[in-house]
């Protein structure tokens, strides 16, 4: 009997995928289907999507995860998944692309988060199917005081992730299964095995999610773009990472601070340097030089600290200017 096997969300957890696949004894013509999430917070993606994409028989359904990616929505999570990917970053997702927000056979219908009970498959709104945030919000619009499956009468079962049930799978009525049990928080990864309706899980190894926050807090910090966020935005940034567990982040940021508050400080130095700059030089030299807006603002006496500020609004401007004028510009943390 060829079998269906759909699996809860894996988020990275190749080490309990592996371990599941093995305990459902995985067989060559069983047709494998993941509910979607194969990646972020865990730690190993790669080899997830890998698995999937190099076993005939599989079918991956589009979990709002992997849709992040394809849309480029990028919070912590999808940062750290970029990073383990590393080059084959891009081509990862492009293969996203592809997914089908739904599978659907004789014995089961599968979807990453809900269905509208009464509508069929072909015709749901990918927001809704996925578990957009926009799809989210939409059905608790509509099911306010409830879930989606609790309206859902259909005969044939019907199969989710995406919300975390707790360590057990929730069945009702033998028809709706959620199969998100928080692999990645440490709890487990489970399976359901059609015709049969059987399932089976395993253990996490590990909070997984939690330490990939801790440990890629560094390595996400120094690919952000600090030298191109304006000054507010900077801090912003500073403020919202700071708050972080990480011993070595924390240092990390606090040297940016500093770096940011070193280069502002040049600010009444810039000025001076400008005007003695525009005092030296003719006006053709003026106009030749790399820093000729500021030396033109100079010499005709439009330029102040409050003026430049408001020019030299990002690291990167500040430390250009700051080249232009023989000004010796401080090192940003490596
Ligand atoms: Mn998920």
């Amino acid at each position: 009997m060829r079998r269906t096997i759909v699996i809860g969300d894996i988020h990275g957890c190749f080490d309990e995928l592996l371990e599941l696949l093995e305990k459902v004894d995985l067989r060559a013509d069983d047709l494998l289907v993941s509910v979607g999430d194969l990646v972020d917070r865990g730690p190993a993606p790669g080899d997830v999507v890998g698995l999937f994409r190099e076993r005939p028989n599989s079918v991956v359904v589009m979990g709002n995860h992997e849709r992040k990616h394809v849309r480029g929505i990028f919070s912590y999570a999808q940062e750290i998944t970029r990073l383990q990917l590393g080059e084959s970053y891009a081509e990862t997702v492009d293969w996203m692309r592809t997914l089908p927000y739904y599978f659907e056979n004789e014995h089961v219908r599968v979807v990453h988060a809900a269905m509208l009970p009464g509508i069929a498959l072909a015709d749901q709104k990918e927001e809704i199917l996925c578990g957009s945030t926009s799809g989210e919000r939409e059905l608790t619009a509509l099911f306010p005081d409830g879930y989606w499956h609790g309206h859902y009468t259909d005969a044939k079962p019907v199969v989710f992730g995406h919300h975390v049930t707790g360590r057990e799978p929730m069945i009702r009525d033998g028809r709706i299964f959620g199969l998100d049990t928080g692999a990645c928080h440490g709890w487990n990864l489970t399976a359901l095995c059609v015709p049969g309706f059987t399932i089976h899980s395993v253990e996490a190894q590990a909070d997984h999610w939690s330490i990939a926050k801790r440990q890629w807090q560094l390595p996400v910090l120094k690919t952000k773009p600090w030298r191109d966020f304006t000054w507010p935005e900077l801090a912003q940034e500073i403020a919202r990472f700071s708050s972080s567990s990480d011993a070595a982040a924390r240092g990390w940021l606090e040297a940016l601070e500093e770096w940011a508050a070193d280069l502002r400080s040049l600010f009444p130095a810039l000025v001076a340097a400008a005007h003695r700059v525009a005092d030296e030089l003719t006006t053709d030299q003026l106009r030749r030089h790399p820093a000729a807006k500021f030396l033109f603002q100079a010499r005709n006496g439009r330029l102040d600290q409050t003026s430049l500020a408001r020019q030299c609004s990002t690291p990167r401007r500040t430390i250009d200017l700051a080249a232009a004028l023989g000004l010796i510009v401080p090192e940003p943390p490596g």
